[in-house]
């Protein structure tokens, strides 16, 4: 279902005209509004009237995170305070906050975009959704919660936590819709599978699931446990925060980005240059209608692919694949790049292996090590009475899997079941022993 068709579907060139005249708005207004804007672009020799064409906007220099904390926590806003009707902020594990202001126009925003990440999962007025996004500074409860009341369907705001709570009203009030981080989702079901409870025989007919990333074989572990489609939704509070991108039900392949309101770059991480679509890269975004924190060429380091091939849903807004991950997440181990959720991905086409797993890394010598902890599931680890051959059969079949598909060494440990911690909002499934 379109939400929005006018602009959902809008021709692309007249998409790109709908760009370029909204980014010269905003590049004018930033100009006059945000000091560190008029400083960033006075350095580079560019005045707004130099964008005269989307190709232009290259010559324009990045935004990045440091900017942003060096104008903490109010200066990069573009509006007064008076403006602004709600804060946001994103805590980060290091470093101060990031803050984000909105001004009521920017509410209604973000609503008819979430309602587009709704409709795109398929739900209407009739659907009844279970919001267990974080509520409070974290975009992801307030954000989905303004988009589903916008769609007109019915909200639970259950928040994060309190989970055998969440699964008596999953089973009591019978939504058709859940809102949460994967990681959540798959803890929902275990302690549902606990509590004797058929997850899989829930209401719930669809998960719309984001904020970090996760694998397509995650995809099919949680569609399994509880007999939903399992759809990404992307978002980053700088940039608004849930809704800047969200995969449709009928094509279920990468994640349309509502271009109509955001202009995405890819770019080569270490030179800045632009990527062509289907390079892969670190995303850039230029917000095309925030009033009160309008950001230029923001520099996310999430690092994926774009894809403008035509959509069977008829969107025409690109789409962007899988967040493999953050550039700042991405692991090197011995010198071979790679992303937690490979890892997981090739973790998860082995059976006997449950979706629960810490990665540490540390340090010998010069040599970086790399431990892969994971659980066993519970009925190889019944079958194998505590017998340590069979667990080391496949501890040897994922070390050589490890090695063979992502060309790393690792040292593999099973787990028992349910020995793991478990999230209840973000995973941090990394230890970096290396930084203490
Ligand atoms: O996580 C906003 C959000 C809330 C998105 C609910 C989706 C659902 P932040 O806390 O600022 O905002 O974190 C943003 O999370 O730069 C990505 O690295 C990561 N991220 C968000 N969605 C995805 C996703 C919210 N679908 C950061 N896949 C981003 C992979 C994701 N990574």
């Amino acid at each position: 279902m379109i939400h929005n068709p006018e602009f959902e579907m809008l021709p692309r060139p007249e998409l790109e005209a709908l760009q370029l005249k909204r980014l010269q708005q905003v590049a004018q207004k930033v100009y006059n509004n945000v000091p560190f804007y008029k400083d960033s672009f006075d350095k580079a020799g560019l005045k707004p009237q130099d964008l005269r064409s989307l190709a232009d906007l290259a010559k324009f220099p990045f935004t990045n995170k440091q900017d942003l904390r060096d104008n903490y926590p109010f200066k990069l806003f573009a509006e007064p305070m008076s403006a602004v009707v709600r804060l946001h902020a994103s805590s980060g594990t290091t470093g101060r906050a990031t803050v984000v202001g909105y001004t009521k126009r920017d509410i209604e925003t973000w609503s008819e975009l979430m309602a587009r990440c709704f409709a795109a999962a398929g739900l209407t007025n009739k659907d009844m959704i279970h919001n267990a996004y974080g509520y409070g500074l974290f975009t992801g409860g307030l954000g989905a919660h303004y988009g589903a009341e916008k769609l007109g369907a019915s909200v639970i705001p259950m928040s994060g936590g309190n989970t055998k709570r969440q699964i008596m009203l999953l089973q009591d009030f019978a939504p058709t819709a859940i809102c949460c981080t994967p990681s959540y989702a798959l803890n929902l079901a275990e302690q549902g599978r606990e509590m004797g409870v058929d997850m899989r025989a829930l209401k719930l007919r669809v998960g719309i699931l984001g904020a970090e990333p996760w694998s397509e074989e995650m995809r099919g572990e949680i569609e399994d446990a509880l007999n939903i489609d399992a759809l990404n939704i992307y978002g980053l509070s700088e940039i608004m925060g849930p809704g800047v991108s969200m995969e449709c039900l009928e094509g279920k392949n990468g994640l349309h980005i509502f271009e109509d309101s955001f202009l995405v770059e890819t770019i080569d991480p270490k030179t800045g240059e632009v990527l062509k679509p289907g390079e892969e890269g670190e995303l850039v975004f230029s917000t095309l209608t925030k009033e009160a924190f309008p950001l230029i060429r923001y520099r996310t380091r999430d690092i994926c692919r774009l894809n403008l091939d035509p959509c069977v849903c008829g969107r025409t807004h690109v789409r962007m694949g899988r967040v493999m991950g953050r550039s700042d997440d991405m692991l090197i181990i011995r010198g071979v790049n790679v992303f937690p959720s490979q890892i997981e991905a090739v973790m998860m086409n082995v059976s006997g292996v449950e979706p629960h797993y810490q990665l540490i890394v540390d340090r010998e010598g010069s040599l970086d090590t790399l431990e892969v902890q994971v659980e066993v599931n519970d009925a190889l680890f019944a079958k194998s009475g505590g017998e340590i051959k069979v667990l080391q059969g496949i501890e040897k079949k994922l070390k050589k899997d490890l090695k063979d598909y992502l060309g790393i060494s690792a040292q593999v440990k099973m787990v028992a079941p349910k020995t793991l911690q478990r999230f209840e909002g973000k995973a941090n499934r990394v230890t970096d022993k290396r930084k203490i």
